[in-house]
């Protein structure tokens, strides 16, 4: 994990900024910290410590600063927070149409948590097949043992898994460890799901208008050889 993390614009740069959104949601099962995240992230010197469960969906926008190659651009950061209860799943489609990229969050307490949070991945892929999406365990600062070595220990369900190489085996682009309470890699997963999502945004509109300035090509249907039909209104096609 790199030390960068997300840097805010003031409300005077504010009005410097490009017309681009980055869009990006949340979502997992209930009580994976989904809120807890997109509020720390939001305002990062506040840590929302109440039990409020979200209903459908709740939106947090800020102006913050990306580097995309050599520039510092500033975005508004759109993060949409899905209510996880089961009912809700069917909303996921409507609710990632636009998404860049999502946060699949679960409470790193609980395997089941995480198996929950690998269905809403699955919705998601079926409506979104290009949103990048990062793994997230939350709640890190659950665990405060450390091995000889000094390193954390995991949870007990999380032992000898590489949980990195199975978000890729889910087509996520990578697996992180947070604490909202804490702010343990709070800003740095804020920071590297936003820059990707915006180069991939920017990249493919980029793509999007190279194939709109292609050439007209000639039909592929040969019209030459196609017969007036009556039709079922009686007119001819
Ligand atoms: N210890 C700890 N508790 C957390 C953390 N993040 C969230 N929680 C608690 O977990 C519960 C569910 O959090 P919430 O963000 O509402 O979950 P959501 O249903 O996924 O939106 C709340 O009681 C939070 O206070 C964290 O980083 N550490
Ligand atoms: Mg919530």
């Amino acid at each position: 994990m790199g030390s960068r993390t997300l840097s805010y614009v003031d409300r005077d740069g504010e009005r410097l900024a490009e017309g681009r959104q980055v869009i990006l949601a949340a979502i997992g099962p209930p009580e994976a910290g989904k809120t807890t995240l997109l509020a720390r992230i939001h305002t990062p010197d506040e840590y929302l410590d109440k039990r409020v469960a979200t209903v459908a969906v709740d939106l947090f926008t800020r102006y913050v600063y990306v580097q995309y190659g050599v520039e510092r651009r500033i975005v508004q950061l759109q993060m949409k927070d899905c209510g996880g209860q089961e009912r809700f799943t069917h909303l996921v489609p409507a609710f990632c149409r636009n998404v860049h990229g999502a946060f699949v969050v679960f409470d790193s307490t609980s395997e089941r948590s995480y198996e929950a949070a690998l269905v809403w991945l699955a919705t998601l892929r079926r409506s979104s097949a290009g949103c990048l999406c990062v793994l997230v365990a939350a709640k890190y600062d659950l665990y405060e043992e450390r091995d000889a070595s000094g390193a954390l220990v995991r949870p007990q369900w999380m032992a000898g898994r590489s949980m990195n190489q199975e978000a890729v085996a889910h087509d996520c682009i990578g697996f992180r460890t947070v604490s909202s309470k804490t702010q343990l890699n709070v800003g740095a997963v804020a920071l590297e799901l936003t820059e990707l999502a915006y180069a991939k945004a920017v990249d493919d509109e980029s793509a999007a208008i190279e194939a709109d300035a292609r050439p007209l090509q000639t039909p592929t249907v040969d019209l030459a050889h196609r017969r007036p039909q009556a039709s079922k209104s009686g007119c001819e096609v």
